[in-house]
């Protein structure tokens, strides 16, 4: 037939890329875990040099905390955990926390 009816869809399918929110990795002073087992694990989990990693714990050691990275939630979450981990492997009381970016 010649009149028949064509129905459009009204809704349009938009993809959108959304850049995952960040989270950061904190890492919190305490009085008992040595300065230079606290630099080791920064070099280690999250890969800074000798000047970087002592600038983080001397940071936190005077301020209380630092700030280290920020990485997307599950690679945040997994690297607070390791180097709480090691910290705790050497009966210190080391803490790495994780906090979400504004
Ligand atoms: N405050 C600790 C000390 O004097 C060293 C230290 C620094 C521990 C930073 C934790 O996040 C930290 N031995």
């Amino acid at each position: 037939m010649s009149n028949d009816i064509t129905v459009k869809p009204k809704t349009k399918v938009k993809t959108k890329t959304q850049r995952p929110k960040l989270w950061k990795v904190i890492l919190l002073n305490d009085d008992y875990t040595p300065r230079e087992f606290v630099v080791v694990v920064l070099k280690a989990v999250f890969r800074m040099n000798e000047d970087q990693a002592y600038n983080v714990m001397m940071t936190a050691h005077q301020r209380g905390a630092c700030v280290i990275a920020v990485y997307t939630k599950d690679v945040a979450d997994t690297k607070a955990k390791e180097a709480t981990e090691l910290g705790k492997s050497k009966g210190y009381p080391l803490f790495f926390t994780t906090e979400p970016e504004e």
